[in-house]
């Protein structure tokens, strides 16, 4: 049983980490909460379910995978009639939000290890388990390839992913963040995961990630994104920006050096922002795509469309006046 507060304070210390996975853990332990929940009223239910969900919710602002699984798992709560309807509703949703998360990191390794060739080294940055799933799927097919890992200062998620090639048997080469340029003219295809999409088809993934694309870019490297299709960001449609984790600075520098530094202010952004120009293509479960579709799939496979918001709109403005 996955309690909330608890998968909550998991994924604030990244012990539970990675979109996807933080994606499953929300739906999971809302589901789990749900089950457990033992009010009768219908109104009481709705409001402690709601609020378990904003604390998943407020744990790390950046991968829009964790909102977008909670909205799955919500939706159609409010026309429920009876706790019984509300209960099975949310157990049912997160347990086919759960299903199909697998299913599609699967339908991304197959889709993505096409655009592998035989031969090819790859550059990859972070932890993406999409991403490894493409790399994965090219070498279980046969192609001979070869990784070059980044080390993902300062969480260092490099460590997990040279971990997990080394166990499929796949060449890896570790390496350094800041030796990426150094490196990409050894490099045929760059392939990195995503924390979320933006309706112009920009790239939100670790820091670093788009001075990865900018190398690649430079040395006419392929850049491919492998995404899911709930990293895809719908409040981007409005306008709405992607706020930028910024985490401890005690990730970077320990205490008692900073305290010998009074002059010194560490920065510490989880994330960065890839231009589309910067991306080839992004893959997800539903096809690859151009960046630049990104709101095809906001609209068919999240069902968010512009209309949705002048409606939201609309009410609002309604309630206003
Ligand atoms: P999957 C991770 O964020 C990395 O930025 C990674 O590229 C991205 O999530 C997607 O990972 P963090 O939790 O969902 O390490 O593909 O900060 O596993």
């Amino acid at each position: 049983m996955m309690l909330v507060n608890e998968t909550a304070e998991k994924i604030k210390r990244m012990e539970i980490r990675g979109a996807g996975r933080i994606a499953r853990a929300a739906a999971e332990s809302l589901r789990d909460h749900a089950q457990a929940l033992s009010v009768r009223d219908i109104n009481a239910f709705r409001s402690d379910i709601d609020k378990a969900a904003q604390v998943l919710v407020a744990t790390r602002p950046t991968a829009v995978s964790l909102p977008n699984a909670v909205h799955i798992v919500l939706a159609g709560l409010e026309e429920a009639k009876t706790t019984a309807e509300a209960r099975d509703g949310v157990i049912r949703r997160a347990d086919a939000f759960i299903d199909s998360s697998w299913h599609a990191v699967g339908q991304i390794a197959q889709i993505g290890a096409r655009h592998i060739r035989d031969g090819d080294t790859i550059l990859t940055h972070c932890n993406s388990e999409a991403a490894l799933a493409c790399i994965i799927e090219a070498h279980r097919s046969g192609k001979k390839i070869e990784v070059f890992a980044t080390e993902v200062r300062p969480r260092n998620q490099g460590l997990v992913t040279i971990r997990t090639l080394n166990e499929a048997g796949i060449r890896t080469n570790f390496i350094v963040d800041s030796a990426v340029r150094s490196f990409i003219n050894d490099v045929d295809l760059v392939i990195v995961g995503a924390d979320a999409v933006t309706v112009n088809g920009a790239v939100v993934n670790k820091i670093g990630t788009s001075q990865v694309a900018h190398s690649a870019a430079e040395a006419r490297v392929n850049v491919i994104v492998a995404a899911e299709t709930y990293k895809f960001a719908p409040r981007t449609i409005i306008g709405e920006l992607i706020t930028i984790e910024e985490r401890p600075p005690q990730e970077v520098l320990p205490d008692e050096v900073a305290r010998t530094l009074p002059h010194v202010t560490v920065r510490n952004p989880a994330f960065d922002v890839t231009p589309a120009d910067y991306i080839d293509m992004i893959v997800t479960e539903a096809g690859a795509i151009p960046p630049q579709m990104a709101y095809v799939i906001i609209r068919e496979y999240l069902g968010w469309g512009i209309e949705e918001f002048h409606k939201t709109f609309e009410i609002t403005t309604r309630h206003e006046e």
